[in-house]
């Protein structure tokens, strides 16, 4: 299965531009590892992006959290993703009808579309989401940009389980050129039939954690070597390495697990 090839296999087989791209930074940086930087400021995330940014492929934000969001949030971001060589995540989690949705990923004050390389959605609306998303990639001509989808949820409770995870991979296998893969604890194209031979759907696994095991509002973390064994590519974490007393050691323990699992299951 494709989880046993390297990345840089897959980097070579693979149609999607920016997944192309993903695959050859990580097997450039040695690094799996996807920075959640869930910070307030605008100061504390170009300092972390800047301090963490040569140990990952990928730095993950939630725009809307910042007390200070600025054109220079967007500046910053945008020059260090080009010194460091990582991608940006916009971590927005669209669910509406696709009209509403295209608004939100090109407009308003965030103009998510112009900076993020990667946003995720849900398909909780159905696939019209989905198309929206295509279609103001695909009108603005750029092949830097993807889509994840929210396959399932970390939380405790979730309900993104069952018939919505196994529409999510199914719907995702309608939209080649957008979707790059999907948001979950673990590999899940076995769920939907009909797996085409070939695909390659990117699994990037979040709420990972070396040290803990949750929170106190339901979050449930797994560590990288069960993340990985259970078939997922890129390792997503936040509080473990961005809270942690030393958060470039931090780092660099991450990418050593992740990378540690990921050599020992290409073999
Ligand atoms: O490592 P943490 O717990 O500090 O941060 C986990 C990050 C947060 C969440 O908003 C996000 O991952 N997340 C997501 C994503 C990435 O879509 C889905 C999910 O099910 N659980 C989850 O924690 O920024």
């Amino acid at each position: 299965s494709k989880s046993n090839l390297p990345f840089a296999k897959r980097a070579e087989r693979h149609k999607h531009p920016l997944v192309k791209r993903l695959f050859s930074l990580a097997e450039k940086k040695q690094s799996n590892v996807v920075l959640s930087a869930d910070l307030t400021t605008t100061k504390d995330l170009l300092n972390f992006a800047d301090k963490l940014g040569p140990h990952i492929v990928v730095l993950k934000t939630h725009i809307d959290i910042l007390d200070d969001f600025s054109q220079e949030t967007i500046e910053g971001l945008t020059r260090l993703s080009k010194q460091h060589d990582f991608l940006i995540f916009e971590d927005r989690k669209f669910v509406d009808i696709g009209n509403t949705v295209q608004k939100q990923y090109k407009g308003g004050v965030l103009k998510i579309h112009d900076w993020a390389h990667i946003v995720n959605c849900t398909v909780l609306p159905g696939p019209g989401i989905v198309q929206a998303l295509e279609q103001t990639i695909q009108s603005a001509g750029v092949a830097d940009r993807g889509v994840l989808i929210l396959a399932e949820m970390t939380s405790k409770g979730s309900l993104a389980t069952g018939s919505y995870t196994k529409a999510s991979i199914e719907i995702a296998r309608q939209y080649p050129k957008t979707i790059m893969g999907w948001v979950a604890t673990k590999e899940l194209s076995q769920l939907a039939e009909s797996e085409v031979d070939e695909e390659d759907f990117v699994v990037f696994t979040t709420g990972v954690n070396i040290s803990s095991k949750g929170d106190a509002l339901g979050q449930q973390y797994q560590t990288p070597e069960s993340a990985m064994a259970g078939g997922s590519d890129f390792l997503i974490a936040g509080r473990g390495i961005y809270a942690a007393s030393d958060p470039v050691a931090a780092v660099k323990e991450y990418q050593k697990a992740g990378w540690d699992a990921y050599k020992a299951r290409v073999g």
